[in-house]
């Protein structure tokens, strides 16, 4: 009997042979085959692993059972005004993509105590730029907009090097040693608080524009920035501004409305904005490959899989 076919798009074409043998080496039971190869039968299709679908393709798989985001944000996929919204939506929310994030997290907010920034300038520059360094982790707070997969990850290992780290999400949450704030009524004692903003929210209409002037207007003068979720997320010309005043004294990017960023954006060059892109947390194919065959052998077997997208919440 043929087996069922997974559709890849992630990662361009020419990346199948390597999804091909990654899901061969875990074992699944389907045959990959790329999301364009005009001979598949798209009768034949149980599953797709994909990053950012064309609008109006998933709903043209009649026997679709699963849709496999090839990321943790899935909003590349539920823009899709056709998307059918029956089949489970699964976020790569695997434990190596939260332990990658929570590294990256970790270095984004050292290099900003650090100042690191300053220093790759004065490298660059040849010039022996003496300053001193004074802050400690004991003595920054960071407030983590976001303590889900990655966002409890990431509290965890900052709590570990010694900083106090505070957190806001919809709901309350228990993190050993991490003060939970919950919902619109605690957000801006949540900021008020922050000394080191990290962004890990998804993208959501409630979360859209989130980092702006008006909530930059709730923090201590000279609180650093950090946005790993989503671009959608940031007003950059805001961030820009907030820090040239100084509110924000300054800032680790990782995602972009427009990516990649524009040749030329001020983004690129201002001395206090680190541009990272979009690096922060991308388990390696083979990695995604063995969780998304585990998964579809869960599915096979009636199971519920984990890491559903809920398109009540919205997330
Ligand atoms: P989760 O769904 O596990 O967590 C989302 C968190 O955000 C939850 O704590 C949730 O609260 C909170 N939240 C959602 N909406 C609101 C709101 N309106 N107000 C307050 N809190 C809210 O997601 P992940 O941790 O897996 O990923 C988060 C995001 O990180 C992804 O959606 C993606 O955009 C981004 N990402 C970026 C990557 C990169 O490389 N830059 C890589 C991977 C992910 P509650 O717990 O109460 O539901
Ligand atoms: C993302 C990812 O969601 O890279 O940004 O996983």
């Amino acid at each position: 009997m043929a087996r069922p076919v997974l559709l890849v798009k992630s990662g361009g074409e020419a990346a199948l042979p390597e999804w091909q043998r990654h899901f061969a080496e875990a074992g699944a039971a389907v045959e990959v085959r790329w999301w364009d190869d005009p001979a598949v039968d798209p009768a034949s299709v149980r599953y797709v692993l994909v990053w950012d679908p064309e609008p109006g393709r998933l709903c043209r798989l009649p026997e679709l059972r699963v849709i496999f985001g090839s990321g943790a944000g899935v909003d590349f996929i539920t823009r899709d005004p056709d998307l059918p919204r029956h089949i489970p939506l699964v976020r790569m929310a695997t434990p190596g993509a939260a332990q990658r994030m929570g590294e990256y997290v970790t270095w984004a907010v050292l290099s900003l105590v650090k100042n690191a920034r300053r220093m790759a300038i004065a490298q660059a520059a040849a010039a022996w730029d003496y300053f001193e360094l004074e802050p400690t982790a004991p003595a920054t707070t960071v407030g983590i907009m976001g303590l889900g997969h990655m966002g409890a990850t990431a509290a965890r290992m900052l709590r570990a090097l010694g900083f106090r780290v505070i957190g806001w999400s919809r709901t309350r949450k228990e993190i050993e040693g991490v003060r939970s704030f919950a919902g619109e009524a605690e957000r801006d004692a949540f900021l008020a608080a922050a000394q080191v903003l990290v962004c890990l929210l998804p993208a959501t209409p409630e979360t859209r524009g989130i980092l702006s002037k008006p909530l930059f207007d709730r923090l201590r003068d000279g609180t650093a920035l950090v946005n790993v979720g989503r671009g959608s997320q940031q007003k950059l010309d805001d961030i820009i501004a907030a820090l040239d005043a100084r509110k924000l004294s300054a800032a680790v990017l990782d995602v972009f409305e427009q990516e990649p960023l524009p040749d030329g954006h001020p983004a690129w060059s201002h001395p206090r904005l680190t541009v990272t892109p979009h690096v922060a947390s991308l388990p390696p194919r083979r990695e995604r490959a063995a969780h998304v065959a585990q998964l579809i052998a869960m599915h096979e077997r009636g199971e519920a899989l984990p890491n559903t997208y809920d398109h009540a919440r919205g997330y």
